[in-house]
């Protein structure tokens, strides 16, 4: 199994991230500093990454910003074969409990942020890209992206 988000090309709601760019959310870097993350405006934002092939994915691993101490709201992680994710959208992760991002309520949990990142289980879900959510944290109205990592195998 190996990280197949590694490098591969990021796009997000957020046309000009207010820090950072874009690919620091695949290059591997997960430290804490303040350089490592992109940072997106408030309200909703999501981060895509393209796989470039079908995968079966077993986890995704989602690094927001560990250098506070702090708990991110609306936590959605959804794989898709749809870059505009407007079919066929599995949904990974969601803690969205009072469904104030609009994709339904999530019954997964809160949890703050580490060095570490938080693991999420994809049970062997397919498609080509994955997208994650976030709508501030208990920090910052911000949303900060430091890395994302999807273990899986390729398909095809
Ligand atoms: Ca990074
Ligand atoms: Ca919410």
């Amino acid at each position: 199994m190996q990280n197949l988000a590694f490098k591969k090309k990021v796009t997000s709601s957020d046309k000009s991230p207010i820090t950072g760019t874009l690919d620091l959310v695949t290059d591997g870097d997960k430290e804490s500093n303040d350089n490592s993350f992109v940072e997106l405006h408030r309200r909703t934002q999501w981060v895509q990454i393209d796989l470039e092939r079908r995968a079966k994915i077993y986890a995704v691993v989602v690094w927001h910003a560990h250098n506070t101490f702090q708990v991110y709201h609306d936590v959605i992680v959804q794989v898709s074969d749809d870059p505009d994710f407007t079919q066929n959208v599995i949904t990974v992760y969601n803690n969205d409990y009072d469904n104030s991002s609009g994709l339904g309520v999530g019954t997964d949990k809160e949890y703050f942020e580490t060095y570490e990142g938080r693991l999420m289980d994809a049970k062997g879900v397919e498609g080509r890209y994955v997208r994650a959510y976030s709508r501030g944290s208990t920090y910052s109205a911000l949303n900060r992206y430091t890395e994302i990592e999807v273990w899986g195998l390729p398909l095809d």
